[in-house]
């Protein structure tokens, strides 16, 4: 079989199946093309987006500004290393540092790595600046994280079938409680060595979690008390997705440490980055941190693209609006259903839990009927599903969508 052979779903299903590794469950579809809101499998059949790449896809698929700049800067320089200057790279760092509100940016390339470089920026930080004794550091994280899949971001997961047979972990992470200052407190006050509080400020994951408002404006308050960096893990909530550019916009807090991926490229490219004022950001020095790849001119001109887009098409307040109106149809219809127990969210970040055992089928049931209806989505914790549509749908198309919905969850009522 040629390479560019037209393949049916079946047949490239075959060859993951059999040369690839098994790191993965996929729901059963093929796709061979995207745009806007929209992908196509391999047969043809349209179907809704209501994943997005888990929120990397913010902008839509092949969004057309996003590919000129992805194409034009790849035909004129796509990589130097940082061993040299390029052209792009400080360009791209100004204009996100000013989008953004930060001095300083880090340029990585994948949401996890940028994980590693707050972690490592936060602990230097603690050492050079905060005085604790070397090696002593201790970062608190939460219950139920998703940071990521590196040896140390497992290190502190409690996912037992992300963690199992990885270790020897890495030590110097407190896990505490999500959603709960009064701990988060006490691990402070008893532990002058805590640099750093690493939190999402929805866990996706762990099943699209929102906290009680005024647990992030609480949780920083607390870090100044503290002297601990605040590092707001915007991987997945991100860049217009909730509602607000953050998500922590919502509360106003400012992070000392950001993190990005994900939607900073739209999908485009992998493109992730760490931003932090002077005072923390200068603690890093030529030699302690960096990456081929990262800053690369092509990921800074998808970058200045990717913004630009999300500012020009007013993605935040499309996803508020597009958000409350979703959870608005769905609780009309939860109100008499007995296969859906609620939904939550911010913004198009939302879930819906089913009425049914974590362990049971259910929702990837749900899935496959969903697909069959034209929509895709995926179970996240076994009884939830998510629902994360790229932020370019309009009102027309997200009513198409709720009718998806609601006529799929019918038949399993
Ligand atoms: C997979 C979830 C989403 C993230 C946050 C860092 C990263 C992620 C808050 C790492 C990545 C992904 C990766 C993806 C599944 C996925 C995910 F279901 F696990 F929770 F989005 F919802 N911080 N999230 O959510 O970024 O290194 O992947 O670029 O297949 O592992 P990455």
């Amino acid at each position: 079989m040629a390479v560019l052979e037209h393949l049916s779903s079946q047949e490239a299903i075959e060859l993951e199946n059999k040369y690839g590794a098994h790191n993965y469950h996929p729901l059963p579809v093929v796709l061979h093309k995207g745009e806007g809101v929209y992908v196509w499998d391999v047969e043809g059949k349209r179907y809704y987006d209501f994943l997005s790449a888990y929120s990397a896809v913010n902008q839509g698929h092949c969004h057309p500004k996003i590919v000129d700049a992805l194409i034009g800067q790849a035909k004129t320089l796509a990589l130097t290393s940082r061993a040299f200057y390029n052209d792009m790279l400080g360009r791209y760092e100004k204009f996100a540092c000013e989008y953004f509100g930060f001095d300083k940016l880090l340029p990585m390339n994948t949401g996890a790595e940028a994980v590693e470089t707050a972690l490592k920026l936060c602990r230097k930080w603690a050492y050079e600046a905060k005085g604790i004794e070397n090696n002593e550091a201790e970062i608190i994280v939460c219950k139920n994280n998703f940071h990521g899949r590196t040896t140390t971001i497992v290190s502190f997961s409690n996912d037992p079938v992300a963690r199992k047979h990885f270790g020897p972990f890495t030590d110097g992470f407190i896990r505490i409680d999500y959603n709960n200052l009064r701990e988060l407190e006490t691990t402070m006050k008893n532990n002058p060595n805590v640099a750093g509080f690493l939190v999402e400020p929805i866990q996706g994951e762990a099943g699209v979690y929102v906290p009680d408002e005024g647990y992030l404006a609480g949780a920083k308050a607390l870090c100044e008390k503290y002297n601990v960096l605040f590092i707001a893990d915007e991987v997945q909530t991100g860049i217009a997705r909730t509602g607000k550019l953050l998500a922590v916009d919502h509360e106003n807090v400012k992070p000392d440490i950001l993190i990005l991926g994900k939607a900073l490229s739209g999908g485009a490219y992998p493109v992730s980055a760490v931003l932090a004022n002077d005072a923390v950001m200068n603690v890093i020095k030529p030699g302690n941190h960096g990456s081929t790849f990262g800053g690369n001119p092509v990921a800074a001109a998808v970058a200045i693209a990717a913004l630009t887009v999300v500012k020009e098409e007013n993605l935040a307040q499309n996803a508020h609006i597009l958000g409350q109106l979703f959870r608005d149809e769905l609780n009309k219809y939860i109100a008499n259903s007995n296969i859906v127990t609620l939904v939550r969210g911010k913004g198009l970040l939302n879930a819906i839990v089913i009425n049914d055992s974590e362990d049971s089928d259910t929702a990837w049931n749900i899935c496959l009927k969903l697909r069959d209806n034209g929509l895709l989505a995926k179970p996240t914790h076994g009884n939830i599903i998510r629902f994360a549509p790229p932020l370019v749908m309009d009102r027309e198309q997200l009513m198409d969508c709720v009718g998806i919905i609601i006529k799929t969850l019918k038949t399993f009522e």
